[in-house]
């Protein structure tokens, strides 16, 4: 006997929609989450400044078209609180909550084989059992966490942009000190700087950042009475949102030509900055040019020209690491109690009872802001014992994750993966990602009820081909090149391989509807 047909574990916006579709479908399905409440990412970053980099008429879900007429956005891009209280309104609104176990954390998942069930235990010692496991445990939910030297003499307050205080924090007139300058860095700096005493920014690597110009949300209005038309569309495009997508290639442009087009993305602003030409991100000359571009705005904004330079990034090509959407970041530096320090030039030594110590000079601060990002992708997974007799995952992928299309991996039956690594995910407007895998999964389980059957299993030669697929599909395009977290670079000893799937969202949709019509061509069902 069996404790549930599903387990699905997180409570993000992932977990939450695969539990309504799973419910709605008849299944028993449990959702057990960390957290105390639901919306993931959203839940756990409240750091100032916490905002989305797709717009809010994107960034929603879509499969209930009540949910999208009665919502409504404030703003172009939303801000975490919004989004934290959509999710709360959504498992208000279909009463998720009573099928959640909050405040529980899995940490190990057993296959057994003869009984065709796998056993999930958690945290607290009790152990369920389900046919099928759902990880909805997210691509950046495991944050990095750098031991710097005598951060434990720190006299100050340490916070980390990944797990902020949910009351808050005050750093009104506070001396503060931020290591990390990728997209959670950036937020929090623009977001503190008019109000800290003084703060210091400790860069390793600068960030390629377009800005939002963010505003009201005019858009909704003339995208909701055609909503469903729009959603339709945005599930076959590239990255999972509307970008206008230029056909032309940049290294064949007049260069005038090329200067006025990326001017008119800069001055629309986000992230579609990058899809104005094909080859920006397969030509090393064209992307050249892009990130030449960014760099010209950054000396405008920067009144010190070397401050300009070291905010400018040169070591990687433009988009290989996810862009920044900014609000104001670069102006910040022109404020007097702002400075930055290149820890490349003058690298972080150790952290003492009053500051921190970089270059030989030592810094004062009352408090620390890490925003030093995630183990993306396979953190969260790798962070469970996932074991089929004597295999685990976390063996099987010591070398870099191996799937059939992101969703389930050999080895370990009846575990899927939502936005799991070689798919679109991370390289994607999540939602859109999110909701085609829930749909996807919710198809195949139904498809097993219907025919009887209740094991499903990738292909060992399936798997195989699509890890080559997805590895020939990133060497066409210049992102391997950057030491990015999609390469798993930033965390040390981890395997450098490039794990989303660079294809495209609307092309990877029609490989998986393809596969599903096809039997499942490649999983093995029994
Ligand atoms: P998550 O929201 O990460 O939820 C996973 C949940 O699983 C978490 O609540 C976690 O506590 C839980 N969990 C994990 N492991 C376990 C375990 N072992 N046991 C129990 N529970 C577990 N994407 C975009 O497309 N646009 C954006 O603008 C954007 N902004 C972002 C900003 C930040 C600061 C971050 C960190 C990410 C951002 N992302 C963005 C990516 C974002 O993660 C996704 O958009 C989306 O919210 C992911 O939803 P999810 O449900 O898949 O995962
Ligand atoms: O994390 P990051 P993030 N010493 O890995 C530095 C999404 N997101 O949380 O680049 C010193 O990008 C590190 O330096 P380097 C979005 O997908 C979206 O900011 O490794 N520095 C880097 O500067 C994003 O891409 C939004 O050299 C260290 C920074 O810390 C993803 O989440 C907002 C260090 C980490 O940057 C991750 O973003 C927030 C060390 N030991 C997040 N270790 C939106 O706007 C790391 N660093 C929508």
């Amino acid at each position: 006997m069996l404790d549930h047909d599903v387990i699905i574990i997180g409570a993000g916006f992932a977990g939450l929609y695969q539990l309504y579709r799973l419910r709605q479908a008849g299944f028993d399905a449990r959702v057990i989450e960390a957290g105390d409440d639901v919306g993931g990412t959203w839940y756990w970053n409240r750091y100032p400044g916490a905002r989305c980099d797709i717009e809010s008429v994107e960034y929603s879900y879509s499969f209930d078209p009540e949910l999208e007429q009665e919502w409504d956005w404030s703003e172009r891009y939303a801000a975490q609180p919004e989004i934290l209280a959509y999710a709360q309104h959504v498992a208000q609104r279909y009463d998720l909550r009573k099928d959640i176990t909050f405040s529980t954390r899995v940490e190990k998942l057993d296959w057994d084989e003869d009984a065709t069930r796998w056993t999930v235990t958690t945290d607290d010692g009790q152990s369920r059992t389900a046919a099928h496991v759902i990880a909805a445990t997210g691509c950046l939910s495991k944050p990095s966490r750098p031991r710097f030297e005598g951060i434990d003499d720190f006299a100050g307050l340490v916070y980390w942009t990944s797990n902020w205080p949910h009351e808050g924090v005050d750093l009104a007139g506070k001396k503060v000190a931020v290591i990390g300058t990728g997209s959670s860095g950036l937020q929090t700096i623009t977001a503190i700087a008019p109000i800290v005493g003084e703060l210091t920014v400790f860069q390793r690597t600068p960030s390629f950042a377009v800005p939002a110009h963010n505003g009201p949300n005019e858009r909704l209005a003339r995208v909701r009475p055609h909503y469903q038309a729009y959603r339709e569309a945005s599930r076959m495009t590239r990255l999972g949102f509307q970008c206008d997508d230029g056909t032309g290639f940049l290294a064949e442009t007049d260069p005038a030509e090329a200067a006025a087009e990326l001017s008119r993305r800069w001055d629309i602003g986000g992230l579609c900055y990058n899809s104005g030409f094909r080859d920006i991100l397969t030509d090393a000359n064209a992307n050249e040019v892009a990130a030449e571009y960014v760099r010209s705005r950054i000396r405008e904004k920067v009144e010190d020209p070397e401050l300009a330079e070291k905010l400018s990034p040169r070591t990687y090509p433009i988009a290989s690491k996810r862009m920044c959407v900014d609000t104001g970041y670069f102006e910040v530096y022109n404020q007097d109690n702002v400075s930055l320090v290149d820890i490349n030039e003058e690298p972080i030594h150790r952290i003492t009872s009053t500051g921190i110590v970089a270059g030989g000079i030592e810094r004062e601060c009352d408090v620390i802001i890490m925003a030093t990002g995630f183990d993306a992708m396979t953190g969260a997974l790798g962070a469970m014992e996932i074991r089929n007799g004597d295999r685990t995952l976390r063996q099987k992928w010591a070398h870099g994750p191996r799937t059939y299309l992101g969703l389930m991996s050999e080895g370990f039956p009846n575990l899927f993966t939502i936005t799991g690594p070689q798919s679109p995910s991370v390289l994607s407007n999540m939602m859109t990602s999110i909701e085609y895998h829930v749909d996807w999964i919710t198809g195949a389980l139904k498809h097993l009820r219907e025919q009887g059957l209740n094991r499903m299993e990738a292909a060992l030669d399936a798997e195989d081909n699509w890890v080559n697929t997805t590895n020939d599909a990133a060497d066409l395009t210049l992102m391997p090149q950057a030491a990015s977290w999609y390469m798993g670079a930033n965390i040390p000893g981890k395997q450098r391989v490039f794990m989303p799937f660079t294809g495209g969202v609307g092309t990877y949709k029609q490989i998986c509807d393809g596969i599903a019509v096809a039997h499942y061509h490649g999983f093995e069902l029994s």
